[in-house]
């Protein structure tokens, strides 16, 4: 065997050294931009994002929610695949449905419907607005709308039907399919209402129109949207029903595509990039992984990868080490794929993309991972927390919590992540089931996450990521000096001690 010398390193420890902060290193000058696919040097890529976040192909953290949530932001949700073809396309194209400024309603009930059928939704979806058509589908008759306002006064037993607290039809003001945005923010603003249900001429429900679409539009700048003025939008594939999985994602519109695997470094992964080269050329973007050092990476862009997903066995809920005793410490993961990638580059003059995936706990590991070199980072616990994720939000001893589950606990059964050729089944878990603390709306968590990025990238004296990676100035950090980093040598005020005030 060899063995390397140098121990397989994770994000905690290391820390950046402050460099030279120039007048101009301020957060607002800071740009996160960042490309996600392959392209040649002085070309663009063909999809770059504007902050460096993607979410994680999981049952817990990526469906079509998040994705709307997340490209708002100015990131890339990749919709899980360990659902059947026809439900993850459908996802797809709910996502690309979603136009700049008109939101296509998928928040609908029937009129027999309950107030506890319009909690649910409301919970789910994080929606305020909830229409009601004859036969409960988008596309449906518009009979009303809800709103939390409809309810929220008046105390109603769960029970009672919709049909009874709705704004019908003969109150609701709407406009018809075909109005322009300014006709339709007129009307809404000479009605004073929040929400424009547009229909066609059978009152058919076509989309809905937000007052906040407006602001938001014009108030977020990273909002990520391609030619057509829809939301960017990604989603997993395996190794088994590629050719079956990829016609139906590249019909319903996905923009890019990865293999979802635990390990990539495999002849599986080159027949799925060879036959998406021979069947669709260039045009369609599909990344690959996971790996972990050159070897793997190498191997990958030699088939044909537009970007490079590194990391095995450093997720939050992967148990793969204690399994099988296989994976490498994140952050020496990350360096040797990014000088493998560089000088790929060098050699090639082709820039090939790498993603750390997972194992981030705090947000300066973002941080961290970007001066590493890595280009994005695919987060699944982290995402896992907020309103936006599929899963339900649940009490636990008195807080609330998220469920999140990995691809690879007997809950998620997705075996094809984890297919080695045998027979189609999980064989052992390597992954858990667990709980994460619910931490509120998806917006105000990573704009936070991220404001933290740009202060340390200001204290490194660098304003873009590319700048961070070619000049971040990292340390090892010793046991004792990770004590000092802590609040240290104090006695910490504790809420369960009682002050006396003079
Ligand atoms: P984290 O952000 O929760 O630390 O890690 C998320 C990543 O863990 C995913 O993107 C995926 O690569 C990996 N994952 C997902 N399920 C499992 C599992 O069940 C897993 N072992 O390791």
């Amino acid at each position: 065997a060899i063995v390397l010398q140098e121990p397989s390193r994770t994000f905690s420890e290391y820390l950046l050294i402050p460099g030279y902060s120039s007048a101009e290193a301020r957060p607002e000058n800071v740009s996160l931009k960042t490309p996600i696919t392959k392209f040649k040097k002085g070309e663009e890529p063909a999809i770059t994002m504007n902050i460096p976040l993607v979410s994680a192909v999981m049952q817990a953290v990526s469906d079509d929610h998040m994705a709307v949530a997340l490209a708002k932001e100015g990131g890339v949700a990749f919709i899980y695949g360990s659902q059947s073809i026809e439900s993850q396309a459908n996802m797809v194209r709910k996502v690309k449905s979603y136009k700049a400024g008109f939101v296509t309603s998928d928040c609908n009930l029937k009129p027999d419907q309950t107030l506890k059928d319009v909690l649910y939704l409301k919970e789910r979806t994080g929606h305020s607005t909830i229409a009601i058509t004859e036969d409960g589908t988008a596309n449906g008759k518009l009979m009303g709308i809800v709103t939390s306002k409809d309810y929220r006064v008046s105390r109603l037993d769960a029970d009672t039907k919709i049909s009874e607290f709705m704004t019908p039809m003969d109150k609701l003001v709407y406009g018809k399919e075909g109005i322009t945005l300014s006709e339709a923010n007129d009307i809404i603003w000479d009605n004073k209402v929040n929400q424009l249900p547009i229909v066609d001429d059978e009152m058919h429900l076509k989309s809905l129109v937000f007052r906040k679409d407006y602001d938001s539009h014009k108030s977020n700048p990273n909002e990520l949207l391609d030619a057509n003025k829809s939301y960017i939008v990604g989603a997993g594939i395996n190794t088994r029903d590629f050719k079956e999985r990829v016609p139906a994602l590249v019909e319903a519109g996905v923009d890019v595509m990865t293999i979802d695997s635990s390990e990539g470094y495999s002849e599986w992964q080159a027949i799925t990039l060879k036959w998406i080269r021979d069947n669709y050329g260039d045009t369609v973007k599909v990344g690959a992984g996971n790996v972990v050092d050159k070897e793997g990476f190498d191997f990958l862009v030699e088939h044909g990868a537009d970007f490079v997903k590194i990391g095995i066995g450093g997720g939050s809920i992967c148990i793969t080490r204690e399994q099988k005793g296989i994976g490498r410490g994140q952050a020496s993961a990350v360096l040797e794929v990014a000088k493998a990638r560089d000088e790929y580059y060098e050699k090639t003059g082709i820039y090939v993309p790498i993603c750390s995936d997972g194992g981030i706990v705090h947000d300066y590991h973002m941080t961290l991972a970007l001066a590493m070199g890595a280009d994005f980072i695919m987060l699944g616990r982290y995402f896992a927390r907020f309103d936006e994720s599929p899963s339900a939000r649940i009490m636990v001893n008195g807080n609330y919590m998220k469920e999140y589950w990995g691809e690879g606990s007997a809950r998620a059964r997705n075996w094809q992540r984890y297919d080695l050729g045998g027979d189609a089944k999980l064989k052992f878990e390597e992954g858990v089931d667990s709980y994460v603390p619910y931490a509120g709306s998806l917006h105000d968590n990573v704009k936070l996450s991220l404001d933290k990025v740009k202060s340390t990238m200001c204290n490194c004296g660098v304003l873009s990521i590319k700048q961070l990676q070619a000049e971040a100035k990292l340390t090892l950090v010793s046991a004792t000096s990770i004590v000092e980093g802590g609040a240290h040598d104090v006695v910490l005020k504790d809420n369960s001690v009682a002050t006396v005030r003079r």
